[in-house]
């Protein structure tokens, strides 16, 4: 895949390519809606953009020497961002499922042994390679899409070897396929078995140390935890992002699925970076939020999996310039969903998103909410050269469509990778 570099007399000199004849959503904030360029060209030098513009301004001096693409016409976006999933995971839960069609409510799912708990034994029984193995499949959907940077969280392990285990294996996934992996660190995701009523206990023994474990190897771009009835109180999610604050790690939260606990409004006091789901968000909440600058990540597939009639704020949130991203949330029990372009049309469909918003969603503010906008999420000078390649006929279409695919191409930190 490489090939465009030559050494000589010491000094590595990269041909630039000029990506010609395109019709580019740059997402920049420094443009209007989509930031569109008819007529644009982009150019890279290995791994960087280091033009993104109109064509006829092309600067001569790397216009001269580049390696020469025509796409055609095509649309060009920045490469797509699932910036919350949980695509790390053992099993599945499809039983569950049909259990839920013939009328069996979550509850009883969880006492016959199902529900979260299956997830976890269906995870710790795997090593890491067979970690990677299960999750492929669902990496190589989304890549297929145009993704090129995605977020996965541990939190099926629940004991400090499994969430490290599924911590190396999301690390891993970096190196089986081109792709930008970004980690979040979610032990308090669910209190396991053998710590029933004792979620301080938890806490204390398990998810601790177990950050400052994974955190000294390396496994962790942010702490996430799930603040919710089913799972940790607020008081309790203080704890973690404590240790979290004293190791100078990132913060997001799953807030406000399923009650208003005030989630949203812990995470912002710790200059969270994101806070997710948010269908119970209240006035308060949205406020925290925008002046944090928090960004809003909403997940689709699971208020439509749950059958949620609860919508997130949207118009609060967009009134109170929050931004507001959108993720698969790609999990075996809530959201067994591995399109980012589904996600953008149930964004619109069932949350009302405008399609710039869906779009934005899936690039600029999901490698926002990742703390990553500095790198990517953009199509600009300076930032790493991922981008998609679509036959469509106008970007609306991305978000239009019901399961069907336009993706012509995709261009991973400057290398084309044909689907
Ligand atoms: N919110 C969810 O919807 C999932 N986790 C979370 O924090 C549910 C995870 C599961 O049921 O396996
Ligand atoms: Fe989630």
């Amino acid at each position: 895949m490489s090939g465009n570099n030559f050494s000589g007399e010491g000094t590595a000199y990269v041909v630039p390519r000029l990506w010609r004849n395109a019709r580019i959503a740059t997402l920049s904030t420094g443009r209007s809606g989509l930031g569109v360029i008819e007529r644009g060209a982009i150019v890279t030098e290995g791994e960087r953009i280091v033009f993104a513009g109109l064509e006829g301004d092309l600067p001569i001096r790397l216009a001269e020497r580049a390696e020469i693409l025509d796409l055609e016409g095509r649309w060009v976006t920045p490469g797509l961002i699932d910036c919350h999933t949980h695509i790390v995971h053992g099993g599945n839960r499809a039983r569950e499922f049909e259990m839920r069609l013939e009328g069996a409510t979550y509850e009883e799912i969880a006492r016959a042994g199902g529900g979260i708990v299956s997830s976890v034994k269906a995870t710790n029984v795997l090593s890491v390679r067979g970690l990677v193995e299960t999750a492929l499949p669902r990496l190589d959907a989304l890549l297929a899409e145009g993704v090129a940077t995605i977020e996965v969280k541990s939190g099926y392990g629940l004991n400090i070897e499994g969430e490290l285990k599924m911590l190396r294996a999301a690390r891993a996934l970096e190196n089986a396929r081109p792709v930008r992996i970004v980690t979040s660190y979610l032990a308090a995701h669910a209190t396991p078995v053998e710590y029933k009523g004792r979620n301080r206990d938890y806490l204390a023994e398990v998810v601790l140390p177990g950050l400052e474990t994974a955190h000294a190897e390396g496994l962790v771009d942010a702490v996430d935890g799930f603040c919710e009835g089913i799972a940790f109180s607020p008081d309790e999610i203080a704890v973690v992002f404590d240790k979290a604050a004293e190791l100078g790690i990132p913060i997001k939260l799953h807030a406000e699925q399923l009650s208003n606990l005030g989630g949203a409004r812990l995470a912002a006091s710790y200059g969270a970076l994101s806070a997710d789901h948010l269908e119970y968000l209240d006035e308060e909440g949205v406020a925290a939020m925008a002046k944090a600058g928090s960004v809003a990540v909403l997940l689709p597939g699971a208020f439509y999996a749950i059958n949620e009639k609860q919508k997130p704020p949207i118009k609060a949130l967009r009134e109170a310039g929050v931004p507001m991203a959108i993720a698969t949330d790609c999990n075996p029990g809530t959201s067994p969903l591995t399109s980012l372009l589904l996600t953008m049309n149930m964004s619109a469909t069932l949350f009302g998103l405008t399609v710039e918003e869906c779009i934005a969603g899936a690039t600029r503010e999901g490698a926002r909410a990742l703390g990553l906008l500095g790198e990517t999420g953009t199509l600009e000078a300076g930032k790493s050269a991922d981008f998609a390649i679509w036959d469509i006929e106008s970007p609306a279409e991305l978000v239009y469509r019901i399961g069907f695919n336009p993706l012509h191409a995709r261009v991973f930190k400057g290398e084309r990778i044909d689907r």
